[in-house]
């Protein structure tokens, strides 16, 4: 079953919407494998931000990340890279649309509330890079039966 990555940023921490983005993946149906609130390292945020290095934000966004304590976490599920960005919403507020986590919440670019692997192959390093493998659960819920034919 596909995982993906999803971080709550410190402005989704720091407003108390850790149990709001908890809620939204729960609802859809998602299987939480791994959870924890920490604080960041200049190095993590630096390796898990790499593909932005060149950019002019990127000084700014490791600043912000490493501000204050973030909540990491795995999301199992069919799917669930492409339609946790779905949940997720657009990257900047502005476009976002209502309904979704940062189209709810957001208002600014560099203050969008949560990250989300964007392809199966990011969510495959970025589980590596924020998770031991014992810090994962396996585990098949309940109703599973009832969400997938
Ligand atoms: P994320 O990686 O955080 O899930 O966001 P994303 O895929 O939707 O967007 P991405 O292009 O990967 O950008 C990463 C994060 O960098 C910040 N950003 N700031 N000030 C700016 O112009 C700017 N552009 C991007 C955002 O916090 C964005 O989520
Ligand atoms: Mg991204």
């Amino acid at each position: 079953m596909e995982r993906t990555f999803i971080m709550i940023k410190p402005d989704g921490v720091q407003r108390g919407l850790i149990g709001e983005v908890i809620a939204r993946f729960e609802r859809k149906g998602f299987t939480l494998v791994g959870m924890k609130l920490m604080a960041v390292s200049r190095e993590l945020a630096e390796k898990h931000y790499d593909v932005h290095k060149d950019k002019p934000f990127f000084g700014g966004l490791v600043e912000f990340i490493t501000s204050s304590p973030v909540v990491a976490m795995v999301w199992e599920g069919e799917n669930v890279v492409a339609s946790g960005r779905t949940l997720i919403g657009a990257t900047n507020p502005i476009s976002s649309a209502p309904g979704t986590i940062r189209g709810d919440f957001g208002i600014t670019i560099g203050r969008n509330l949560i990250h989300g692997s964007d392809a199966v192959e990011t969510a495959q390093r970025e589980i590596a890079l924020w998770f031991t493998e014992p810090e994962l659960a396996s585990w098949t819920p309940a109703n599973h039966g009832w969400l997938y034919e």
